[in-house]
């Protein structure tokens, strides 16, 4: 049987291409997974932190990505839906792994080099090095290598960029198998589950992805915006004055991204949906997509507006996961301590 993992940060309501690129996707796999499967799905608060966040803000959105969770259709009952920084055992197996983990694979982690290039730009100085970033945000990948091998998932699904992530956590699993043997390796290799959409890109600025922290609300689709939130962000989208449409996301990638928002939705192949619109208009495209975001997000919104407020509901299904998450990872970390010598 699969253990399927994967987490979200509990940063503010989530856009399209947190829906369309990871959590769509995980309600697929309950809907298709065999019934011994097993489904951990995690709100990463501790992975939050690595970037300053606002205490009250933050508490308000660890709450409503529980309820956004629950809205899109997870099943408590099926799946165990769990805060992150509610199972100690992540922060102990992290601390292990980080223990086992030389900083020069750290300091290759894509995510860390950009990080590191943003704050050079804005200290204006390239001699500034990392001493001013936080070792949080460097040992990140770490957190989140302990997250899937506290539950020895073998199943990842994670988008486009997080792959030389999970790269890094079969290393850490192979490292941690090799160093501490025993008759039988304490950890499964996770494989990678890849996202079949495209990232979504910015409305407003294609050549880059969607994203909570752009200062242009403009360029997201959130999943609580209403329908005519969705119609005036679709309808400013920034496309191309090329006649007819065709997919070419390198040199159309506003209308590439419109067709790929656009398949994902109605589950399509995109090069057959571009066909469709071959000769016709921008306006054309742009209102069909907009018919079908509003008709994805309408029950999602629905739900989320009828749980968000529901605080003991979801406080009770929060304690009912974390207990789940907790009893599972206690026995591999058990052993986990057993190899190490911590007993
Ligand atoms: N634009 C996107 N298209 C497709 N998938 C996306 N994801 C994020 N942006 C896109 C996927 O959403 C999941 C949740 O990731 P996260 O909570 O770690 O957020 P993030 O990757 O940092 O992206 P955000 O939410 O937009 O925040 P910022 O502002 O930090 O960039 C992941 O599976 C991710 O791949």
């Amino acid at each position: 049987p699969r253990v399927v993992f994967s987490g979200i940060q509990p940063t503010g309501i989530p856009h399209l291409g947190n829906f369309l690129g990871a959590l769509l996707n995980w309600v697929r796999l309950q809907q298709t997974a065999a019934p011994e499967d097993e489904l951990i799905f995690s709100i990463v608060g501790w992975h939050a932190l690595t970037l300053p966040q606002d205490p009250v803000a933050l508490s308000n959105a660890r709450r409503d990505m529980l309820a956004v969770l629950l809205a899109i259709g997870l099943d408590p009952q099926r799946s165990t839906i769990f805060h992150q920084d509610e199972n100690p055992h992540h922060a102990e197996l992290a601390w292990l792994l980080n223990c086992i983990t030389p900083m020069g694979k750290l300091r290759r982690m894509t995510t860390w080099k950009t990080r590191l290039a943003a704050s050079r730009n804005a200290n204006d100085d390239s001699e500034v090095d990392e001493s001013l970033l936080n070792v949080g945000l460097f040992t990140y990948p770490v957190l989140q290598a302990a997250d899937i091998l506290a539950y020895r998932a073998t199943h990842v699904p994670v988008g486009e960029d997080q792959k030389q992530h999970l790269e890094l956590a079969r290393d850490i699993a192979d490292t941690f198998n090799r160093t501490f043997k025993s008759d039988s390796p304490v950890f499964p290799l996770p494989e990678v589950v890849a996202t079949p959409t495209r990232r979504v890109r910015s409305l407003k600025d294609p050549s880059s992805k969607m994203s909570k922290s752009s200062p242009d609300f403009q360029s997201r689709i959130l999943l609580t915006d209403t329908d005519d939130q969705i119609k005036s962000k679709i309808r400013g989208a920034v496309t191309d004055s090329i006649q007819g449409i065709t997919y070419d996301p390198v040199d159309r990638p506003g209308a590439a991204n419109l067709l790929d928002i656009l398949a994902a939705c109605t589950n399509e192949d995109v090069l057959e949906v571009a066909k469709r619109y071959a000769d016709k208009g921008h306006g054309h495209l742009k209102n069909d997509v907009t018919e079908a975001v509003v008709e994805l997000l309408k029950e999602p919104r629905g739900e989320f507006e009828k749980l968000k407020g529901e605080t003991a509901y979801l406080a009770e299904i929060a304690q009912v996961g974390a207990t789940k998450a907790r009893e599972r990872s206690e026995d591999v970390l058990q052993e986990v301590r057993k190899r190490v010598g911590l007993v």
